[in-house]
């Protein structure tokens, strides 16, 4: 525990009368200075099909840029940024830093499994890795523990059921990559197809496994895995089937499956496309599908308890059958239609932006605590027609890039002091105490010291964010 020196009662800091003004991040010079590429909480979402990566004003639902790949609002597609274009992906995922990398993790038509980071300014495309080899298979969400530190998912979608999936960790720039949980590595139950990843509150990282449809190893789960020790424990069985999985303990796997069951409240059939935390509470965006025709819900989970029930959307009664729909409208009438929810992102103002995988060009919002769903954007009718419907925005996450803005509101200003000063109190990033991705940590090295407070000081005071 160390005092914050000069900052006296917080609100004023180095002579520069604390308090005195907000800090807008990208606001005019911005504009006049870098037309085409993303501002600070722009939503970025990734076409699968197409391998391009937009970037949408939230406030007015318009495409702002093409950060990398074709551009799918012209006929002729030219392409942004050089490198594998990252089209044909099974599945991928976006992560972002506080300083604007972007990182993007699939399975391009031309190649394996790897990891990219896109760079904002060029939309250059740079492997950093993966070649298809055991460690790295499938697709996954990348996710910044700190600024030197990624954690990615690896669903492992082809695997057999003897197999286990696995949380990567990679330290940036360079690596190597190595398994943070999950083989043999950290105690517990055995990961299957883990694909997307959330942080709590806890020093913990939620996985959301994709679901399998029987074997060795069926259902699927959500689980809590620890940041210190990378321990796995079942937080919600998400699964229509009985759920049974391997049991690690030091290393050693159980010879057979177990049978593993926690809370209770709907299921599903199909895959779980995305995991999102909001206090204490998680939001699933699931698939199911009866008699083929497919059916879309957000899933809420009570981590204390591990019980289910749907915010909005149709899902399936945990009553064995696999075939019992519900439903839950949402609490607008003109609530726009959304499928197969995607990309689940938590916005600063407790509403959760999520975009449409399959038939929907749309990026929509949803209060989880009024049912209340809302568009945000609609791309279909800023694109070509022959792309409309075949986007497959399998993810989404906002483009940051305004260090001071560390509870991403777009401005810095009193409530950032508080969480810089929580922060300050901690110290390392590694600490218990520190959420991540340690946005406080302003330099990048790990630790929240007067270096970053120095940087804090000029964001709050004055300097636009772009
Ligand atoms: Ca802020
Ligand atoms: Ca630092």
């Amino acid at each position: 525990m160390k005092q914050l020196t000069g900052a006296g009662a917080g609100r004023n800091v180095g002579g520069f009368g604390f308090g005195a003004g907000l800090v807008l991040c990208g606001g005019l010079l911005g504009s006049m200075a870098h037309a085409e590429l993303p501002r600070h909480l722009d939503l970025l979402v990734a076409s699968r099909t197409y391998g391009t990566l937009f970037a949408v004003d939230p406030a007015t639902g318009q495409i702002r840029s093409i950060v990398t790949g074709p551009d799918l609002r012209n006929a002729a597609k030219p392409v942004r940024g050089t490198g594998t274009l990252l089209a044909g992906a099974l599945s991928g995922d976006l992560g972002t830093s506080r300083d604007g990398r972007i990182f993007w993790k699939l399975a391009p038509a031309s190649g394996t499994t790897a990891t990219y980071q896109i760079a904002a300014a060029t939309g250059n495309r740079t492997g950093l890795f993966g070649t298809g080899s055991a460690i790295n298979e499938a697709n996954g969400a990348p996710l910044m523990l700190n600024a030197r530190t990624l954690l990615l998912g690896a669903d492992g979608f082809n695997q057999t059921f003897s197999q286990n999936s696995r949380i990567l960790r990679y330290p940036l720039p360079s690596g190597p990559v190595s398994i943070f949980s999950g083989e043999l590595v950290g105690d517990g139950v055995q990961l299957f197809r883990g694909r997307t990843l959330a942080f709590g509150e806890d020093h913990a990282v939620y996985v959301a496994e994709v679901g399998t449809l029987g074997g060795t190893v069926t259902s699927a789960g959500v689980y809590r895995v620890d940041l210190a020790t990378g321990f796995r424990t079942l937080i919600s069985r998400t699964g229509s089937l009985p759920l049974f999985r391997y049991n690690v303990t030091n290393g050693v796997q159980t010879p057979s499956t177990l049978s593993w069951d926690r809370g209770t409240g709907p299921v599903t059939n199909g895959q779980i496309r995305s995991i999102a935390y909001r206090s204490g509470r998680l939001y699933l965006g699931v698939s199911s599908s009866v008699n083929s025709v497919f059916y879309s819900a957000i899933i809420r989970i009570d981590i204390a308890t591990g019980d289910r029930d749907i915010v909005v959307g149709t899902a399936l009664a945990d009553d064995g059958t696999g075939a019992t729909l519900l439903t839950v409208s949402p609490s607008n009438p003109a609530a726009p239609p959304f499928d197969s929810a995607s990309g689940l992102t938590v916005l600063a103002d407790g509403t959760i932006a999520f975009s449409s995988l399959f038939t929907h060009n749309t990026i929509c919002r949803l209060n989880p605590e009024t049912r209340e769903l809302t568009l945000i954007a609609d791309l279909g009718p800023q694109v070509t027609a022959d792309v409309r419907g075949k986007m497959n925005f399998t993810s989404l996450a906002q483009f940051t890039n305004c260090p001071g803005d560390l509870n991403l509101d777009g401005v810095v200003d009193d409530a950032d002091f508080v969480v810089f000063v929580q922060a300050y109190d901690v110290l390392d990033c590694a600490d218990e105490a520190m959420l991540p991705p340690c946005g406080a940590d302003l330099n990048g090295d790990l630790f929240v010291d007067d270096g970053d407070f120095v940087g804090f000081v000029v964001g709050y005071n004055g300097l636009v964010c772009e």
